[in-house]
């Protein structure tokens, strides 16, 4: 089998090249250079960029308002499983076009659901063999798998938090199966993304006992899945609200709260995603700070929201600055913990070409890229690190250096401050900040 099945979905669309920021070839990535070395790794070690099957080849423009407007041709096929091997061609099709090295999915993006248990697992490993095979060879890898735990009506009062245990036991077989078809291609990490794990009323929750039922769920899987030899990562990916009122895992504050109180740090990071950072309130620059703190920063779903609609609207990376100031961190971190770069991003329900797929991916990484190029200028030729670090200069020496040390109690600040007198202002110079950041991008 080659990368290419039967057929060629997206036609007169070859291999998307770098050609550098003076082209003027839509086709072509503009900074987005996989080999180009920026702070000792190549673009394409630091992102790891995934494709996510859900938005690109499953999604197809609907909205609360109407049916989707993009007819995809590998969706056309009636038959489950021809329909499922037509959309894995499209899709290993597309990524190799791209020249991106990984793919995201939730079990039932691979398959259509069965009407049974038994019907969907043998579907689902009937693709995975499939897919299995377009793998082989194909330098194309499994980034990280999911269950979707929140399409199907039984999930509407939560999967793992809800209230009958029968959905509870449900949502462990179906977690259950999608670890097996992740270790089966390989993966490199699993996810939990919590949709429907919170409540639309604390009138009617136990708050308390769903999250004890979330927190032995989570533990069940992690054991499974180490008992069949799975060594990757499991990543929760918070977000605080939508399709639920609240969300258990609302930010990384509180997932990293939850994940050490149900000792769970080992083995979980986070999966963050700009759009449910600005949902909670938060940039992504924030989020990416609390993990990186807290040694897990695992992963990342690129997208952007809108500043108009406070939904998770999913659109493509275009904001350069805001991924600047997410770069900063993430270099100054190391970079990402295991994970990678997943778009999970769908083209506007008005974008019905087959090419608008690749304009959108290739801004996406290419954002990404001019980002990343900035965040290592500043870091390494500005004086923003400097600067930062002087404002914490007296901690490095005398009575500060002490109190980091813990060699000081709350009588030595209240002599300290007493021989002090009144302290000078200082400056903390937040617009020079900015202006830093802007000259580099
Ligand atoms: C939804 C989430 C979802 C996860 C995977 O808002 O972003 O797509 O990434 O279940
Ligand atoms: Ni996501
Ligand atoms: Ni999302």
């Amino acid at each position: 089998m080659t990368i290419l099945g039967d057929k060629e979905y997206f036609k007169g669309i070859g291999e998307i090249p770098y050609e550098g920021k003076g082209s003027d070839n839509p086709l072509a990535f503009k900074y987005y250079d996989a080999k180009k070395v920026v702070a000792g790794k190549t673009m394409a070690e630091h992102f790891k960029f995934a494709v996510a099957y859900w938005h690109t080849f499953c999604g197809q423009g609907a909205d609360p308002f109407g049916p989707g407007t993009q007819d995809f041709e590998w969706d056309r096929a009636g038959d489950p499983m021809r329909a499922a091997r037509d959309k894995a061609d499209a899709a290993f099709e597309f990524i190799s076009k791209m020249g991106f090295g990984h793919f995201c999915f939730h079990d039932f993006d691979l398959v259509a659901e069965g009407p049974t248990l038994a019907e969907s697992e043998r579907r689902l490993s009937g693709i995975v063999d499939y897919i299995k095979q377009k793998k082989n060879g194909s330098g194309i890898e499994l980034l990280w798998g999911t269950a979707n735990c929140f399409s199907n009506p039984r999930y509407m009062n939560g999967a793992a938090t809800n209230p009958d245990f029968d959905v509870v036991a449900r949502a462990g077989a179906q977690v259950k199966m999608a670890i097996d078809a992740t270790i089966a291609l390989n993966g490199e990490n699993y996810v939990f993304w919590g949709g429907r794990e919170g409540y639309m009323s604390l009138l009617n929750t136990d708050m308390g006992r769903e999250l004890d039922h979330m927190g032995r769920f989570l533990e069940m899987a992690r054991d499974y899945a180490r008992a069949q030899g799975f060594k990757g990562t499991f990543f929760i990916e918070p977000k605080p609200m939508e399709p639920m009122k609240h969300q258990y895992d609302f930010d990384c504050a509180t997932a990293i709260g939850f994940l050490n109180q149900y000792g769970l740090q080992d083995d979980f990071k986070m999966n963050i995603e700009v759009n449910h950072a600005t949902l909670a309130q938060h940039t992504f620059q924030h989020e990416i700070a609390v993990a990186a703190k807290a040694g897990m920063l695992g992963s990342m779903d690129a997208n952007r929201g809108d500043y108009q609609n406070g939904w998770d609207t999913d659109q493509f990376p275009n904001n350069v600055m805001e991924l600047t100031e997410a770069m900063l961190v993430f270099l100054e971190a190391g970079g990402l913990q295991g994970g990678g770069v997943n778009f999970d991003a769908k083209i506007r329900r008005n974008s019905t070409d087959l090419e608008d797929i690749f304009h959108a991916h290739i801004g996406g990484a290419d954002t990404f890229a001019r980002a990343l190029i900035a965040a290592d200028a500043i870091i390494s030729s500005s004086r923003y690190a400097q600067l930062r670090e002087n404002r914490y200069a007296s901690f490095d020496t005398g009575k500060g250096r002490q109190f980091e040390q813990g060699k000081l109690d709350l009588k030595d600040l209240y002599d300290i401050a007493e021989s002090n007198g009144e302290i000078a202002a200082k400056s903390g110079k937040q617009e020079l900040f900015e202006n830093i950041i802007n000259q580099y991008i």
